[in-house]
C-alpha cells in the first residue's frame, strides 16, 4: 500500500463509553487511514470474548479452551456491522476490498447488506479446522455462509482448504471444483491458498545491520568457548507449544549428558493477549517450567535457559537468529508461522544454523530443508535437537540453501501478488504454490 496506494481501515486501538461516529481519517504518503474507536463494552465481547476465546482457540484444535457465550457472538456481529457502516463512506468506485483474519469474517456480508458491490476477499491469517470441529460452533453455518459472500476466500495451506472443502460439501451440500470454484449456499465463490512470506530481503538487511551485530555479539560474550545457542521466539500463546517444547529440551539434557554446559536455550516469549485467563495460566506454566528446569540443571557457571518475557524489535531479533546454531518453532498449531521463515532468511550463509520445525505450522509445507518434528512427541524433539546441534556444516548449508530458496519462491509479494490477482479476477488466476 506504500508503493501503490489506498485505504487501510480498522480499529484504532482506542475504546471509550460513547466512541464517535465517524473514523478519524488522515493520510500518510500514499496511504489513507480510516480508524475507529470501539464502545468498551463492545470490544471487550468482540475482541477479548468471541475472536479470542471462542474462534481463536477452536481454529487451532483447542476445543477445551473454547467458550460459546452467546452474547459475545452478538457483540462479534454487531462491532463487524458498526465497522462496514464505517467503512461506506470511505469507499470509491472502483475499490477492491481485501478483507483480514477472524475476527472480521461477517465484513463481507454486512457491506453487501449495504449495497457495496465491490469485489471483496478475505485472507485467513489462522489454520481452519477439520468440519468436527467447526460444527461444535453454534453458528458455523452463518459463518461459513459469511465466508461464501466474499467473492475470494484465501487459505494458509492445502490442509486448511481441505477442511473447509469438506464442510462445503458435506454439511452445506455445496460443491467444490478442482480450479477451487465453490457453490454453496446460492453464492458462487473461489477458494485457494495463499501460503504468506516475509519481506526476504528486509530480513537479510536487518540480521546485517550494525544494531543486530552489536546485540548478538553481546550476547556472544556470554557463552565462553564453542558453547552453542538454540533459540525460540514467540508470542505467549498456548498454541505455540512452549510447554512441549521446554519438556523436549529437558530431555535433551537428562538423555544427552554431553550437550550439558554445550548449549543455552533463549526462549523470547512476547506478552500477548494478557487479559485472556488462558495466557495468564499458559504464562505461569512456563515460568514454573523454567524455574524446574533451570533449579534441576544449572551450574554454578552455566544456566541452561534464559526465559525473557519480554518483547524485542525484529531487527534485534534477527540478530539473535543469525547467532543462533538451532532455530526451535515448535507450533502444536499455526497458520504459517513467520519466525520460521525470518531464521532462516536472518542466517549466515557461509555457517547457517538448522531450523527445527513442527509439522503442524503452515510454513513446514514450504521449509523442506528444515528438521520436522511431531511436538508433542518430546522423546523425538529431544533426539532431533541432538542432531541439529551436531550436524555437519556441509549437511547445514545445502538444507539452508533449499529453505532459502523456498522461501523466496513464496515470499511476502509473491503473497500479495497471487491473492490480488485473484480477487480482480485476473484471467490468469494463480496455481497453487507450492
Ligand atoms: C498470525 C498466525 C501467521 C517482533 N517482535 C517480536 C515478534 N515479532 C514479529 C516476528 C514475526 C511476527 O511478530 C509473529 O508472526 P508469526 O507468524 O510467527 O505468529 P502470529 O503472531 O501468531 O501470527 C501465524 C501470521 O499471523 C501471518 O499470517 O503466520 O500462523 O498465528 O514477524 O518477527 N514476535 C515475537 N516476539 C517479539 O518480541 N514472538
Amino acid at each position: 500500500m506504500r508503493d501503490s496506494g489506498g485505504l487501510w481501515f480498522g480499529w484504532s486501538g482506542e475504546t471509550s463509553e460513547e466512541p464517535p461516529e465517524k473514523p478519524k481519517v488522515f493520510r500518510t504518503g500514499k496511504v489513507t487511514y480510516g480508524l475507529i474507536d470501539l464502545k468498551t463494552d463492545d470490544f471487550e465481547a468482540y475482541y477479548g470474548g468471541f475472536s479470542n476465546r471462542t474462534l481463536w482457540p477452536l481454529f487451532h484444535y483447542r476445543l477445551d479452551l473454547a467458550s460459546f457465550e452467546h452474547h459475545w457472538y452478538a457483540a462479534y456481529r454487531k462491532v463487524n456491522q458498526r465497522f462496514a457502516e464505517a467503512l461506506l463512506p470511505l469507499l470509491r468506485d472502483g475499490d477492491i476490498i481485501w478483507i483480514h483474519d477472524y475476527q472480521l469474517i461477517p465484513m463481507a456480508t454486512e457491506l453487501r447488506r449495504l449495497g457495496v458491490n465491490a469485489r471483496i476477499g478475505f485472507f485467513l491469517h489462522i489454520p481452519f479446522p477439520t468440519p468436527e470441529i467447526f460444527l461444535t460452533l453454534p453458528w458455523h453455518r452463518q459463518l461459513a455462509t459469511d465466508l461464501a459472500t466474499y467473492d475470494v476466500v484465501g487459505f494458509q495451506t492445502g490442509t486448511d482448504l481441505r477442511e473447509f472443502s469438506l464442510y462445503i460439501e458435506h454439511e452445506l451440500n455445496g460443491t467444490v471444483q478442482r480450479d477451487g470454484t465453490m457453490r454453496a449456499v446460492g453464492r458462487t465463490f473461489h477458494a485457494g491458498t495463499y501460503p504468506i512470506g516475509i519481506d526476504v530481503d528486509d530480513v537479510v538487511s536487518m540480521s546485517r545491520s550494525v544494531e543486530a551485530r552489536k546485540q548478538a555479539e553481546k550476547v556472544r560474550a556470554t557463552l565462553p568457548g564453542d558453547r552453542m545457542l538454540m533459540i525460540g521466539v514467540d508470542r505467549l500463546d498456548y498454541t505455540k507449544g512452549l510447554i512441549e517444547r521446554l519438556r523436549a529440551y529437558e530431555m535433551l539434557l537428562k538423555d544427552y549428558p554431553s550437550q550439558r554446559r554445550q548449549v543455552v536455550l533463549m526462549q523470547i516469549s512476547a506478552p500477548s493477549r494478557e487479559d485472556v485467563p488462558e495466557y495468564l495460566e499458559i504464562r505461569q506454566q512456563v515460568e514454573l517450567m523454567s524455574g524446574h528446569l533451570n533449579g534441576v540443571y544449572s551450574e554454578s557457571d552455566w544456566v541452561p535457559l534464559r526465559y525473557i518475557n519480554r518483547s524485542h524489535s525484529r531487527r534485534v531479533l534477527t540478530g539473535f537468529f543469525r547467532m543462533s546454531r538451532v532455530g526451535l518453532v515448535t507450533p502444536l498449531r499455526d497458520g504459517m508461522n513467520l519466525v520460521a521463515e525470518e531464521y532462516v532468511a536472518a542466517q549466515d550463509p557461509d555457517d547457517p544454523g538448522v531450523l527445527v520445525l513442527s509439522r503442524f505450522a503452515g510454513c513446514a509445507r514450504i521449509l523442506e530443508g528444515a528438521l520436522i518434528v511431531n511436538p508433542y512427541d518430546v522423546y523425538h524433539v529431544a533426539d532431533t535437537l541432538h542432531a541439529a546441534l551436531s550436524m555437519p556444516q556441509a549437511e547445514r548449508k545445502d538444507r539452508w540453501e533449499r529453505m532459502m530458496q523456498s522461501t523466496r519462491r513464496n515470499d511476502i509479494n509473491v503473497w500479495r501478488d497471487r491473492f490480488l490477482a485473484d480477487l480482480r479476477g485476473d484471467d490468469d488466476r494463480s496455481d497453487n504454490a507450492s
